[in-house]
C-alpha cells in the first residue's frame, strides 16, 4: 500500500523521531523519566500517528528495523539527559516472539555506551500472549542485563492477575482509562486502589499513566501511587525541548 511504502522510505531514511513524553515523580513533580513514543510524519500523507504505523510495521515484518532505530536516536538523546533520569522504550508484540531483539537491544546498548539500568522496556500483556515462553525468555534476559520491565496497559486488554506470577516485571502502568474516570467513577477509583495495593504487596513500582487534572495527581498521590505521566506533566516533546525542560528543573 501507500502508506506502507512510504513508512518504509520514511524509516531507510531515518525519518521516524523519537519523541519524549516526561514521567514524574508525584511528590516532588520532578522528572525522573521519558517514554519514548515514535512519530512520522510524511512530506505528502503529512502526520502518522504510531497507532496507525506500528501495527503496518508489525504486520509486514519490519517492527525490528524500525523499532532498533528509532531506539538508538531515543537513546542517543537520553545519554544527554542527568543520569537519574531513564528512558522507557515500548516493545511491539512480534519483538516479544523474536529471540534476536535481546541481542539487538543489547548491540545498541553497548555502541551507544548507555547504561542497561537507565532503559526500561515497557510491554503489553497481548505481546506476552503469543508465544508465553518466548517471552518469558526476552524478559528474563534483558532483567540479567540490568533493564527493568514495565508490564503498560495494565488493568485492560487481556488483563489476568496470573501474569504477575508467571512472569518477572518491575513495574506497572495503571491504564489511563481508569486513571481518567477515577475522580466521578467509584469502580475505576477502587482498581486504581488496589492496583496501588498489589504492586506494593508484590513490591513493584506503579505508575499512573493520563493524568491530566492537578485533582487526580492528588487521589492517586494519596493512595500511594508514586509515579506519574500525562498531560498534567507534559505532552510528548522532541528530544530538543526535552533536554531543555529536564535542565531546567535543577
Ligand atoms: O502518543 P501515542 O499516540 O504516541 O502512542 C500510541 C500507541 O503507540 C501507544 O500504545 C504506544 O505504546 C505505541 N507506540 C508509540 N511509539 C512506539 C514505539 O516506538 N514502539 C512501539 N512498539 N509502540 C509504540
Ligand atoms: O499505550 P501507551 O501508554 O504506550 O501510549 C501512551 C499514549 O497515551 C500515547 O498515545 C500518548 O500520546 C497518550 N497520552 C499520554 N498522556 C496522555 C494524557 O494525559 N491523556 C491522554 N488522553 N492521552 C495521553
Ligand atoms: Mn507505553
Ligand atoms: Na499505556
Amino acid at each position: 500500500t501507500r502508506i506502507e511504502q512510504a513508512l518504509r522510505r520514511a524509516i531507510a531514511a531515518d525519518e521516524v523521531e523519537p519523541y519524549f513524553q516526561p514521567i514524574v515523580d508525584l511528590d516532588s513533580r520532578r522528572i525522573i523519566g521519558f517514554e519514548a513514543l515514535a512519530r512520522w510524519t510524511d512530506p505528502e500523507i503529512g502526520v502518522v500517528m504510531p497507532a496507525t504505523f506500528i501495527p503496518i510495521a508489525e504486520e509486514r515484518g519490519f517492527i525490528s528495523q524500525l523499532a532498533q532505530k528509532v531506539l538508538r536516536k531515543a537513546i542517543l538523546a537520553a545519554r544527554d539527559w542527568p543520569d537519574d533520569v531513564y528512558l522507557s522504550f515500548n516493545l511491539s508484540p512480534s519483538q516479544l516472539v523474536d529471540q534476536q531483539t535481546v541481542s539487538q537491544i543489547k548491540g545498541i546498548l553497548a555502541s551507544t555506551g548507555f547504561d542497561p539500568r537507565r532503559l526500561e522496556i515497557e510491554l503489553t500483556e497481548t505481546g506476552l500472549m503469543t508465544d508465553p515462553r518466548s517471552a518469558a525468555k526476552i524478559i528474563e534476559e534483558l532483567r540479567d542485563h540490568g533493564m527493568r520491565i514495565a508490564l503498560d496497559d495494565f488493568g485492560t486488554g487481556q488483563s489476568s492477575l496470573g501474569r504477575l506470577r508467571d512472569f518477572r516485571f518491575d513495574k506497572l502502568k495503571i491504564d489511563r482509562s481508569f486513571v481518567s474516570s477515577m475522580l466521578e467513577d467509584q469502580p475505576s477509583e477502587h482498581i486504581v486502589r488496589a492496583i496501588v495495593a498489589l504492586c506494593e504487596g508484590l513490591r513493584l513500582g506503579v505508575i499512573a499513566e493520563g493524568i491530566e487534572q492537578e485533582e487526580q495527581a492528588q487521589l492517586l498521590m494519596s493512595l500511594g501511587c508514586s509515579e506519574g505521566q500525562g498531560y498534567l506533566f507534559g505532552a510528548p516533546i522532541d528530544a530538543s525541548a526535552a533536554l531543555l525542560l529536564v535542565h531546567a528543573q535543577d
